[in-house]
């Protein structure tokens, strides 16, 4: 890779990513079924109807894993906590889930990783669902119980947390989109659920404050939106894009108010009395992380609001379809930096490339993802030395893993994985990695 750790601060972490349902194997430990796991059960969702039952069995070699993290020379571990595994029905705790993160954490520190813990990345329990789940106003309180209940028992060795990972898909994908669990498209379910996954956030912070833990953060993906062509138009739809995906939540938290143009769409749906949310919402974090993979173009459309659709790509595209484009990494630390956070630390914590990766005599070669990675870093030096922040890197993934609605087909990882046997095996891009943070 062309960087070394030597042209980063002292102190500034290199880690990888990964979260629970993506590899844990969520059929183990008497964790409860979610809204994934019935999402992926109905024809039509996701490839082949995989689900997280097995994924890459973390759940029993997380050892392994760790081994190969330390080796690589990496200093900290994003990982997530599964809610329906810590509380099956979503509201009561079950010991074996409790004891899986104990035991997990204290393998991390043992290899000196520092234990970034997301605590929601999706996985909600079933029976919570069924109660309405994001679109429901008590959610704030259930996560608010299941954040006191799983840092209650870890919350001593955490190097830092955030409540919710891209509340932009926990709420605008999921619901309006559909593309992910549970489905719906809906724009009443979108413009509370938006809503509730920034009061629940607030909580958990609230929540953590209470245990007295420290280094409280969120986690935000961003998309940068370029406008199809020159006209006004075309600028406005791609404002309203950046404005629901972006800026929605930093306004939230940072601002105590959401863009106006994305009112116009969500006022006459919001839930009562949301207003008064903003002292939660506006809880002060101690960092915020950035999750940022492309950008795309956005053209205007007839239709109803929001009145716009992603154009054709125009530059070298992943194995996701996604363009390359590194400049937006560095527009977002910048920006984020400029327009409301100042001096708060930032994480960039994830960015990463699916790849067609083969495996061919043991040996994983995917220049690809280090091009990738390479760029993608010197576009965080170049946001550093213009007065980003900036305090970390996170790669996704550290395995292949369940892409979600993609399936297993999908390569994010550092380590491929043979879904039939388990077998890891470190590619290329882990070896260039090794000697990046080695130098
Ligand atoms: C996300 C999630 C991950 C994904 C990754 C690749 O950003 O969507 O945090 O769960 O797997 O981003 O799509």
């Amino acid at each position: 890779m062309d960087f070394s750790r030597s042209d980063f601060p002292d102190g500034f972490t290199f880690g990888a990513a990964t979260s629970a349902y993506q590899i844990e194997g969520h059929a183990q430990g008497g964790a409860g079924e979610t809204h994934w796991d019935t999402f992926a059960a109905t024809p039509g969702n996701v490839v082949r109807q995989e689900n997280g039952d097995l994924a890459c069995d973390h759940y029993n070699r997380f050892e392994e894993d760790f081994d190969l993290m330390q080796a690589a020379g990496l200093d900290a571990y994003r990982f997530s906590t599964s809610w329906a595994r810590v509380m099956p029905d979503g509201k009561t705790p079950n010991p074996e889930g409790l004891d899986f993160y104990d035991r997990l954490v204290d393998a991390m520190l043992e290899r000196g990783l520092a234990p970034y813990a997301t605590l929601y990345h999706w996985e909600l329990p079933s029976p919570l669902a069924d109660l309405g789940g994001w679109r429901s106003a008590d959610m704030p309180k259930w996560f608010g119980d299941f954040t006191a209940c799983i840092m209650g028992r870890i919350g001593d060795r955490m190097a830092a947390v955030a409540p919710i990972n891209e509340p932009w898909c926990v709420g605008w994908l999921s619901h309006f989109l559909g593309h992910h669990a549970p489905g719906l498209r809906d724009i009443r379910a979108t413009a509370r659920a938006m809503h509730h996954v920034m009061v629940a956030h607030g909580t958990a912070i609230q929540t953590m404050r209470g245990l007295g833990m420290k280094n409280l953060g969120g986690v935000f993906n961003f998309e940068w939106a370029q406008p199809v062509d020159d006209s006004e138009a075309a600028r406005k739809s791609a404002d309203l894009y950046d404005d629901y995906y972006n800026r929605f939540f930093l306004n939230g938290i940072f601002k105590g108010a959401y863009p106006e143009n994305v009112m116009e769409g969500f006022a006459p749906h919001m839930p009562d009395g949301w207003q008064d949310d903003f002292a939660t919402i506006q809880a002060p974090l101690d960092w915020v992380g950035l999750n940022y993979y492309t950008r795309k173009i956005i053209q205007p459309v007839d239709g109803a609001w929001p009145a716009h659709d992603e154009a054709p790509t125009r530059l070298p595209t992943t194995q996701m379809g996604w363009e390359i484009y590194p400049d937006g990494l560095y527009n977002f630390l910048t920006r984020t930096a400029r327009e409301y956070t100042g001096d708060l630390p930032l994480y960039v914590t994830e960015n990463g490339m699916a790849n067609a990766d083969v495996i061919a005599n043991g040996v994983v070669d995917d220049p690809e993802r280090i091009a990738y990675v390479s760029a993608h870093i010197d576009a965080v030096k170049r946001a550093m030395a213009d007065g980003a922040p900036v305090k970390g890197y996170f790669l996704w993934s550290l395995l292949d893993n369940y892409e979600w609605a993609l399936g297993y087909e999908k390569r994010f990882g550092l380590i491929h994985m043979d879904f039939e046997t388990l077998k890891r095996t470190p590619k290329a891009s882990y070896h260039a990695l090794k000697s990046a943070l080695s130098r």
